[in-house]
């Protein structure tokens, strides 16, 4: 069975336990993990460590978050005294609400370059997921790529988890294009979505290999948010908006989509089977079950992504239906799958989630009520600053209405109104393109507001202009965050 992972003869004689491996780990070093989201990412050997118990004040870095035997396990552990760049983990969102853990919340297509930068200080070790090594040593990831490219060239030491789970048939699926140091001339070559520039496999000097652990796991199943009807409501504005761009040839007919996680994305994935729209393509960082529906049934035509996250049945269907996925399918490091320069070449049209939306069209994404941290920025900055169509949408209400998603100011600022071209609530979507801040808030207070809150909205809006005499973006500053303290203190805004 090995012979046929480890196509490295010298390599079959590192294969060592967890255990092993775990005590490899000291305190205070940093240590670069494979993953992005929960798929890819070494699930035996951190939970080793974890119950050795002994690598206090570790620096984690992934590619973005990763499954609960990595995050969940070293958090309940007290093992991580710094973690970046987005997490999803309820326990390691604790300690980093609580302060007992350093984080960093940054855009996913750069935390390569922080790597290479140094910015978290040397890499010790990097422990990556794989499915098999080529014959030169290098390492077939399974099914992320995120920033292993990037932990394997810049550690001291490489630990490998191989992962029987995963078929050795998905080699060929990755495209390893290493962008480097910034600031660099490299010009990341893709022209289309599915371009293939880089290697088969991550390049690694055999001799950093210091240990391979053998594990049989598949990943997390992700979050399922069943539709509901603001979901479909949502979905059914933006699914208009891209008839019109098109139609309008504003957007060419086989337009290329970024899409974000959850029931709205999956809502719109169904909205885009029809024949109003050509062969699409997908350019995002991940692909899930929706799209994989339509890669399959032709309607998208390319997908590249730096992970695959698929529920059970997802992942089967793709295994049963590699052969023609493998000339569909790019799977590329964080940094090209979110590489700014790529998405703009591209025109992508970037689909994202927010928390709050204010009335200019400030956007939070990552922080309750401007303190509290949510997940993190995630890819969304990547896509929004740099697509053809920014779109941000959010149910309106949130906490059973206690909560408007739209409010006079945001807490927290993660995209500016620059960066934001249409929001959408299941009341309606507010066009925001060529238009004044004064316009602006009138279209995102009549369109997009839960009425239990337009009139109060409104009502600031008159106050802010009286008191602004006229200024180009009006507000009431004794008043803008006003929404955000009667929630902390009466547990409503209304
Ligand atoms: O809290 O779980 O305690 O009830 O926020 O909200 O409605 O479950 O929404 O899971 O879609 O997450 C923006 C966080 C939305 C996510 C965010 C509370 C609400 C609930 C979650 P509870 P929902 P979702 C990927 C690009 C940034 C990363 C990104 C995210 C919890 O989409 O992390 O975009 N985005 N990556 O009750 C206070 C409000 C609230 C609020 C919701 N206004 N005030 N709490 N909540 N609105 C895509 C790519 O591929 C690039």
């Amino acid at each position: 069975m090995l012979n046929e992972r480890i196509l490295m003869p010298s390599l079959r004689e590192k294969v060592i336990s967890p255990e092993a491996a775990a005590a490899m780990i000291q305190p205070n070093m940093t240590v670069g993990f494979s993953g992005f989201t929960a798929v890819g990412y070494p699930k035996v050997i951190p939970q080793a460590i974890a119950r050795l118990g002994k690598a206090h004040n570790l620096k984690v870095l992934a590619g973005a978050s990763a499954g609960d035997e990595l995050d969940g396990a070293l958090a309940r552990a007290g093992l991580v005294g710094y973690r970046t760049p987005f997490n999803v983990s309820k326990d390691l969102r604790e300690g980093i609400n609580s302060g007992s853990v350093g984080y960093t919340d940054q855009h996913l297509g750069h935390l390569p370059e922080m790597v290479w930068a140094g910015a978290f200080g040397e890499v010790d070790f990097a422990i990556i997921e794989c499915c098999g090594t080529t014959e030169d040593g290098g390492v077939i990831p399974t099914l992320s790529v995120g920033a292993s490219n990037t932990m394997i060239a810049s550690a001291k030491h490489v630990l490998l988890e191989l992962n029987l789970a995963h078929p050795m048939d998905i080699y060929g699926i990755h495209d390893i294009f290493t962008v480097g140091k910034l600031p660099c001339e490299t010009t990341v070559p893709v022209m289309y979505a599915g371009d293939r520039i880089g290697k088969t496999a991550i390049p690694c000097d055999p001799e950093k290999i210091v240990g391979i652990v053998i594990a049989d796991g598949p990943d997390g199943e992700p979050r399922f948010v069943p539709p509901s009807d603001t979901s479909n409501r949502i979905a059914e504005h933006i699914i208009r908006l891209l008839k019109q761009e098109v139609d309008a040839g504003r957007l060419p007919k086989n337009f290329t989509i970024q899409s974000g996680f959850g029931a709205v994305a999956n809502a719109v994935l169904y909205g885009l089977d029809s024949d109003a729209f050509g062969e699409l393509n997908m350019y995002t960082e991940v692909v899930q079950d929706g799209a994989l529906d339509l890669i399959l049934k032709g309607r998208i035509k390319t997908a590249s992504a730096t992970s695959l996250s698929l529920s059970g049945k997802g992942r089967q269907l793709f295994y049963d239906n590699l052969n023609v996925l493998k000339d569909r399918f790019v799977l590329r490091p964080q940094d090209v799958s979110n590489n700014c320069a790529v998405i703009r070449r591209l025109g992508v049209v970037a689909m994202n989630t927010a928390i709050e939306i204010d009335i200019y069209g400030n956007v939070n994404s990552t922080h309750i009520m401007g303190t509290s941290m949510m997940n993190g920025i995630g890819g969304s900055g990547d896509f929004a600053r740099n697509g053809a169509l920014s779109i941000f949408m959010t149910p309106s209400i949130a906490k059973g209405g206690a909560i408007s998603s739209i409010v006079p100011m945001v807490s927290h600022t993660d995209h500016t109104e620059h960066d934001v071209q249409i929001v959408v609530t299941e009341y309606g979507l507010a066009d925001l393109r060529g238009k004044t801040p004064k316009e602006r808030a009138e279209l995102i207070i009549e369109n997009c507001c839960h009425p239990d809150y337009r009139p109060a909205l409104r009502a600031y809006f008159e106050n802010a202009k009286a008191v602004s005499k006229g200024q180009h973006t009006p507000h009431d500053l004794k008043s803008a965050l006003s929404w955000h303290q009667k929630y902390l203190e009466t547990g409503s805004m209304k």
